[in-house]
């Protein structure tokens, strides 16, 4: 039994030693057959972002092992996307990139912000998204709408990076990458499972006996309806699925029949809590009528994480699947959070549009993150494009001709159906290239037999990474050749350092 019931409920898997811890432009002819006052409305749009949730959490994927009928209906009502990206395969690059709709490098966050040492000893305070970076949140204020946030922000610490500095008028959440869901204290402690949470910029009475995905759906439902008559954005960032695995019995009951691993029911019984919250959001909407005109996206930060959590972390950086992580979603793609394997970065990502997009959509060209931003704001400077016409079909082609990923010495580079990708885990250290169309679980590098094909891909790379600035608070990457020319793919394969040996090797 992997389960421990403590006095209030809650549920615990046994305590393994943590690895740490513009607005709608009415299309016309779709418009019209929408009653006038909603055409003539900018659309309210809720934006949830789940953590941690691979590919094969959803039920919409055609996986039986979870429940999710609230994010299902999202898909169903709409488009889902089969190739939707994020911009990292972690969480705070990730949510950076989603909520500027440009690349995180580009100012910075390439990495997860660190909050170590806060308030007294921090030796980067102002890590996080820079105040002269806009974020949709302040441009959908800026068109009129009132914008409210709950959950997770992990963009920053410091008073101004904060959502209430960075135009959310409503914020009800915590400020760093992970935290307890039973417990918070009004202390910045060493132990920041336990920190704060925030209403707007003052901090919640500590209180224990919680379940914060309940409280997070709470704090939503009643954003919207203060908020029901007026057009309003809404970012609800849950943690789930994000550790400490933690859930109330109620729920836990209700999964324990998925499936023959406990573990995996366990994981499907937090889900099912964020999906109840979904739900109760939907049920909102409905009851003060605005449902047709409001935007649902949903979509999460990273894949599925690599054993975080297992007691005994597995030190073999040549295996893919590893014993005991019956828990995690078991998808086709290759890698985990934290690569630029598929695994990583292709998430599931789904949106509904009543009257621009038609129910039971299927959007199959790759889109990212980023587009999301350019999508609700037009005109808005980003990497990203307004995926509305590509949905509705008078746009024909790629939305991207290219798409980069980049955390410290990761990296991929994706054009048309080929993918270079390196990644230091899930495989050998080595430079590969993959054909999507052909194999999308990359399973047959191409490096070797399409050498030029390769160099050429590692040549873009090299073109847009070289443009990124070295990063404040992390350093640059260890492996862009900035200095001293580029990286030849066959010469650096034919002699791969060892894993150890990675970062001093090619560091120029
Ligand atoms: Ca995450």
């Amino acid at each position: 039994m992997n389960f421990k019931m403590d006095k209030t409920g809650m549920i615990k898997l046994k305590q393994w030693v943590l690895g740490i811890g513009a607005v709608w432009v009415a299309g016309s002819a779709l418009a019209a057959q929408q009653p006038l006052r909603q055409a003539q409305d900018r659309p309210n749009i809720v934006l949830v972002m789940a953590d941690d949730m691979g590919w094969g959490d959803v039920g919409y994927h055609g996986y039986d092992d979870v429940m999710t009928p609230n994010i299902d209906r999202i898909a169903k009502e709409g488009v889902q996307f089969t190739q939707g990206y994020v911009t990292a395969s972690v969480c705070g690059p990730s949510r950076a990139g989603l909520l500027t709709g440009v690349y995180q490098q580009k100012f910075g966050c390439g990495e997860n912000p660190s909050s170590s040492g806060w308030p007294d000893n921090c030796k980067y305070p102002m890590a996080g998204v820079p105040t002269s970076q806009p974020m949709i949140s302040e441009l959908l204020k800026e068109q009129g709408y009132t914008t409210g946030m709950v959950g997770k922000w992990h963009l920053g610490v410091h008073e101004d990076l904060r959502p209430h500095s960075r135009g959310f008028d409503f914020y009800y959440g915590f400020l760093n990458g992970s935290h307890s869901y039973e417990e918070w204290t009004n202390e910045f402690a060493k132990n920041k499972s336990k920190w704060p949470i925030f209403r707007n910029n003052e901090m919640e009475p500590p209180q224990k006996d919680i379940y914060l995905t309940d409280l997070f759906s709470d704090e939503a439902v009643g954003f919207i309806d203060r908020n029901h008559d007026k057009p309003f954005f809404l970012y609800m960032a849950y943690n789930a699925i994000h550790h400490p695995w933690e859930v109330p019995a109620e729920y836990a009951e209700r999964t324990k029949d998925l499936t023959n691993s406990e573990n995996r029911n366990f994981i499907a019984a937090m889900i099912l809590a964020m999906d109840d919250g979904v739900g109760r959001v939907y049920d909102e909407l409905e009851k003060h009528k605005i449902l047709d005109n409001t935007v649902i996206v949903f979509l999460t930060d990273n894949g599925s994480p690599r054993g975080q959590g297992l007691k005994h972390a597995p030190k073999d950086n040549l295996l893919e699947r590893m014993d005991g992580m019956d828990y995690m979603s078991l998808t086709p793609y290759r890698g985990f959070k934290g690569d630029t394997y598929e695994g990583g970065i292709r998430v599931p990502f789904c949106m509904r549009w009543p009257g621009q997009i038609n129910p039971g959509t299927k959007y199959e060209f790759p889109v990212s993150a980023l587009d999301l931003v350019p999508t609700f704001v037009k005109g808005a400077k980003s990497d990203g494009v307004d995926l509305l016409p590509y949905i509705q079909g008078s746009k024909k082609g790629r939305p991207h001709d290219m798409m980069y990923w980049r955390r410290d010495t990761e990296y991929a580079i994706r054009k048309g159906d080929w993918k270079l990708t390196w990644n230091t885990k899930s495989g050998t250290p080595s430079i590969k290239l993959f054909n999507l169309a052909e194999d999308p679980e990359e399973r047959v590098n191409l490096a070797k037999s399409q050498p030029e094909r390769a160099q050429i891909l590692q040549r873009l790379f090299e073109e847009w990474d070289n443009e990124l600035p070295d990063n404040e608070w992390w350093g640059g990457p260890w492996n862009r050749k900035r200095h001293s020319g580029a990286i030849d793919v066959a010469e650096f394969n034919q002699n791969l350092p060892a894993a150890n040996q990675l970062r001093k090797k090619i560091r120029k």
